[in-house]
């Protein structure tokens, strides 16, 4: 029986960033280094399957210092932690790695510049998300105050509306993210931002992309994770730009076929913890489906790379 045709957009770029490829290769390294086990503060990025490469490979994932040996080495994820953290590593004398993505551990150094400027800060984010919390964390605790949605600003009690700044989570809606500066600025004129946004390049690019071709699309697949912060907004952006059928899927086995039956074309795009191989393995199972064109839509070109620590490029 002939396959029914299907156009499938894939989103460039998508898929690992500079943050995420540096964080593994610290894994990586720091195994090679140190030899197993070396200990990795929560998931190194949030996806499942990187996850339990790395835990194939000798690393041990665990949720709080704690639960770390003084022994060995351990590794903070790539969302960043609050400043407790390396604090008590050392103070424990362990060999400690901060796989904090660059670009967060910016917004942490603003944070901090702001307050020793006396403003207070307005942190835009998730509660509970490992990134919020990191940030939130460079200051002492209740300095940082958190406002999730445009209505949260009605809400927030500042100490002095003349003296205060906000910075972002790197992976938030763009659009989403707008409405709650207008929102603030509207509330606090004098509130001071960041020169330029602190979400970052891929959550930008990524959504950008997926902007491009949401209209074309009957359906679009985010390959990433369900804690994933920037893979869920890519959902959203998806649905929001026109793609009535916008949904998240980790491996190819979670594709829901019923839901996609009759349709001509689908997008394809992967969060910024997501690997390509899972990408392939979900292109895969749709040419066993359809006859497959496949169009990418390419709406930037990344050529952003970061440096991994230097404990990590120095002889052991
Ligand atoms: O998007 P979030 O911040 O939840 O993280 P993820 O690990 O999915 O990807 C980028 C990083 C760090
Ligand atoms: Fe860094 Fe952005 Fe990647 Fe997060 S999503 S690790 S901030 S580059």
């Amino acid at each position: 029986m002939s396959k029914p045709p299907l156009t499938l957009y894939l989103a460039a770029p998508r898929g690992f960033c500079a943050g995420v490829d540096r964080a593994i290769k610290i894994v990586e390294m720091a195994l090679e280094k140190w030899g197993a086990p070396v200990y990795v503060r929560h998931e190194i990025v949030h996806n499942k399957f990187v996850v339990d490469g790395l835990r194939d490979k000798g690393a041990v994932f665990v949720e709080e210092l704690e639960d770390c040996p003084e022994d060995r080495p351990v590794i903070f994820s790539a969302h960043g932690v609050p400043k407790a953290i390396p604090a008590e590593a050392a103070r424990r004398h362990m060999v400690y790695v901060d796989a904090t993505c660059p670009l967060v551990s910016k917004v942490h150094i603003e944070a901090q510049r702001h307050s020793d400027n006396g403003l207070q800060m307005i942190m835009i984010g998730h509660a509970g998300h490992p990134e919020t919390i990191g940030t939130m964390g460079q200051l002492p605790e209740g300095e940082v105050l958190l406002v999730e949605t445009p209505a949260d600003v009605a809400d927030v009690v500042v100490r002095d509306p003349q003296k205060l700044a906000y910075v972002t989570q790197t992976t938030l809606s763009i659009d989403d993210t707008a409405e709650i500066v207008a929102a603030l600025r509207a509330r606090f004129p004098a509130i001071v931002g960041p020169h330029k946004e602190d979400i970052c390049y891929a959550t930008t690019n990524r959504q950008e992309a997926v902007k491009a071709m949401a209209q074309n699309c009957d359906a679009m697949l985010v390959v990433g994770a369900p804690n994933s912060s920037n893979s869920r907004r890519l959902v959203e952006v998806g649905a929001k730009a026109g793609c009535s059928y916008s949904q998240l899927v980790q491996r190819a086995e979670n594709i829901d076929w019923r839901a996609l039956e009759g349709i001509s074309s689908i997008g394809i795009t992967a969060g910024a913890s997501a690997p390509e191989v899972l990408v392939n393995e979900v292109i895969d199972a749709f040419r066993d489906r359809f006859e497959v064109t496949v169009e990418t839509v390419q709406t930037a070109i990344e050529n952003v790379e970061f440096k991994v620590p230097r404990v990590l490029r120095e002889p052991a």
